[in-house]
């Protein structure tokens, strides 16, 4: 049976252009700087996110890891959200393997923090204290809905941190859904922080891989981390060469898999047993809740729409996140909605 995944924009499978220029990559030792695909991947990333240099790395996880390793010393303290990706799912490798210790506020239902939170949380040079040195933002923000920041929001935060002399690292693992939906490019949203992980293998379905950007000095560091946490690739210009494919033919389309978020949340809205967090969604996540009389389990439901074709997630108790990316058309999501009325 040919599913109709949902679970995330994680399961893209790489498009025949992709396969056909990794097939034909020219490769070399990535650890040594050899690779002329990877080195043309992070030159272009680079350019795209504003920045002097670019790192290619296995995941995103690895990518937001190495940046908190190259800003950081062990013992220091790092300002994110309390539902920012770094703190709730990535294995806590910023405590375990960094030894950075974390001051968690408190993320506001669009993804942001508060302003006046994060000077509040800034710590006076005192020997008692860990030393504030970063702010992680994330835009989209998952968590918080697939959510969007702008570029206005993000310049404040960034004058602000950087006035009291921390550094800013964005996980914009989704970088290219935000700015399609301001209308923005990634580079305005990107400029306020020191460095940015993004994702080639989410929306943009490359099958591997993230780029860390920053300048060349953070990067000659977070090159380092990198290798520390095993992630020198050798060849790794077969993996790139998607990259670079879906860098030049997915950005410009992610606005469409918005569009179908949209479709999707105005057909669930007339489902009288979900809750939509929002009934416009701001990029490529739908988010509900099973109504308090709907008697199938979260698991139950996710087994019932398996049988029917369809794979989701629950993300919580009687709670789903929907994901649309390339490979769902609007008869997949017509699909979705019209098998979610027939079971609940
Ligand atoms: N997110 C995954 C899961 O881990 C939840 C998903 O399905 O959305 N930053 C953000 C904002 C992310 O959403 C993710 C993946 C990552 C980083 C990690 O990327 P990978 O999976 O490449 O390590």
């Amino acid at each position: 049976m040919e599913f109709i995944d949902l679970r995330s924009d994680t399961v893209t499978k790489p498009t025949p252009e992709m396969l056909e220029a990794m097939a034909h990559a020219e490769v070399g030792d990535d650890v040594f700087g050899d690779d002329p695909t990877v080195n043309r991947l992070q030159e272009l990333a680079a350019d795209l996110m504003g920045k002097e240099a670019g790192l290619f790395v296995p995941s995103g996880t690895m990518g937001n890891l190495a940046a908190l390793l190259a800003h950081c010393q062990r013992g220091d303290e790092v300002i994110l959200g309390n539902k920012n990706h770094s703190f709730l799912f990535e294995a806590g490798g910023l405590s375990a393997l960094g030894g950075i210790h974390s001051c968690q506020l408190p993320n506001q239902p669009d993804g942001s923090l508060l302003l006046a939170d994060v000077e509040a949380a800034v710590r006076p040079d005192d020997p008692h204290n860990p030393i504030t040195r970063l702010v992680c933002l994330e835009n989209t923000h998952n968590r918080c809905g697939g959510t969007v920041q702008t570029p206005e929001y993000t310049s404040q935060l960034g004058e602000l941190a950087h006035a009291r002399g921390l550094k800013v690292h964005l996980d914009g693992a989704r970088i290219f859904n935000a700015a399609a939906a301001l209308g923005v490019p990634a580079r305005d949203l990107a400029a306020p922080a020191d460095s940015i992980t993004f994702c080639l293998s989410k929306a943009l379905c490359a099958p591997v891989g993230s780029v860390l950007c920053g300048d060349h000095a953070f990067v000659k560091k977070a090159h380092r981390a990198r290798k520390m946490l095993g992630g020198g690739m050798r060849q790794a210009g077969v993996l790139a060469a998607a990259g670079i494919v879906a860098l030049e033919t997915m950005v410009p389309r992610v606005g469409e898999d918005h569009v179908r978020a949209r479709r999707l949340a105005r057909g669930l809205k007339s489902n009288p047993a979900v809750q939509l967090d929002t009934e416009l969604p701001a990029t490529n996540m739908v988010f509900f809740q099973l109504m308090d009389a709907v008697t199938p389990s979260e698991k139950e439901v996710v087994a019932l729409l398996k049988e029917r074709g369809i794979l989701v997630n629950p993300t919580g108790p009687r709670r789903f996140r929907l994901v649309t990316h390339y490979w769902i058309n609007d008869a997949a999501i017509d699909k979705t909605v019209a098998e979610l009325a027939a079971i609940l």
